[in-house]
């Protein structure tokens, strides 16, 4: 199955044909990277297009959603080629009122893969689970925020810890299609990262 098939399968949420064509792709010797970019990534912003469109309706998109995450399983063990040293220890999650995960998952996955250990709150993840997140251990916490919005949680997750006395004791990840470096300068995030590759040098930055 070519990419095409693939894109086209993300979009009709054929979970099977998904699998089946990423796992084919894989076999044939195409990289796990463009797959994820010009196969998954590209069929999800398609159907962001359609929604809104109107052409497509949260049941679809929820459908392709399924289809995309059962796709990215099977890229994880080519993504995540981790290295044996925890780089650091990350906290990552998607902000509250917000429960796009596979932007943030697929973050979390290459991170893992190169070296972190990850925390993985979920979504809809409330300032103060971060909070908690850093008192047991977490040296950079990452938030996703896909809503125009769930943004804003961001920076009640700052203030959060600001009032808990740990503002100076972590450093504060963000990122989301809605969020930009102005964005992050504004609210006082130590970085902005566009997508999950550079969302890795960053955290290998702030964490060194
Ligand atoms: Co939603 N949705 N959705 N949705 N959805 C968007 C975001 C939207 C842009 C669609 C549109 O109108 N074109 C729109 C938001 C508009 C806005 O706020 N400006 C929207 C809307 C409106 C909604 C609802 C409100 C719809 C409704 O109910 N009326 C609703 C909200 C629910 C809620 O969260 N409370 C809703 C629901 C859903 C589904 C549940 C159906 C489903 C999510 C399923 C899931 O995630 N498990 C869904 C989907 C799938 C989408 C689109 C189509 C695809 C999102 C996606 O997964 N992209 C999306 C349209 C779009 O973005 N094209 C849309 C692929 C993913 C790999 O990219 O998440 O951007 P992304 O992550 C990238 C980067 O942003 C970055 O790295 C990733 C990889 O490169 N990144 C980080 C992300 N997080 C990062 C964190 C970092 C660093 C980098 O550091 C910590």
């Amino acid at each position: 199955m070519d990419l095409k098939q693939i894109y086209d399968s993300v979009i009709d949420g054929q979970l099977v044909d998904v699998e089946n064509g990423v796992k084919a792709a894989l076999s044939a010797g195409t990289g796990a990277d463009i797959i994820l970019k010009d196969g998954l990534i590209a069929a999800m912003d398609e159907v962001g297009r359609r929604f809104e469109d109107g052409d497509f309706f949260v049941p679809e998109m929820l459908i392709s959603a399924r289809a995309m995450q059962a796709g990215l399983q099977h890229l994880k063990p080519y993504l995540a080629h981790g290295e044996v040293k925890a780089a650091g220890r990350i906290a990552i999650g998607t902000v509250k009122g917000d429960l796009h995960d596979i932007g943030k998952n697929l973050v979390a996955m290459m991170l893992e893969g190169a070296g972190f250990e990850i925390m993985d709150l979920g979504v809809d993840v409330s300032p103060q689970a971060f909070v908690d997140a850093v008192q047991e251990g977490a040296q950079i916490i990452g938030m996703s925020a896909l809503l125009t919005t769930t943004m804003n949680s961001m920076v009640g997750t700052i203030e959060a810890l600001k009032s808990a006395g740990l503002r100076n004791k972590v450093k504060v990840m963000i990122g989301g299609a809605p969020v930009t470096q102005d964005f992050a300068n504004r609210i006082g995030a130590d970085a902005f990262a566009p997508d999950a590759s550079s969302a890795i040098r960053i955290a290998r930055q702030l964490a060194g």
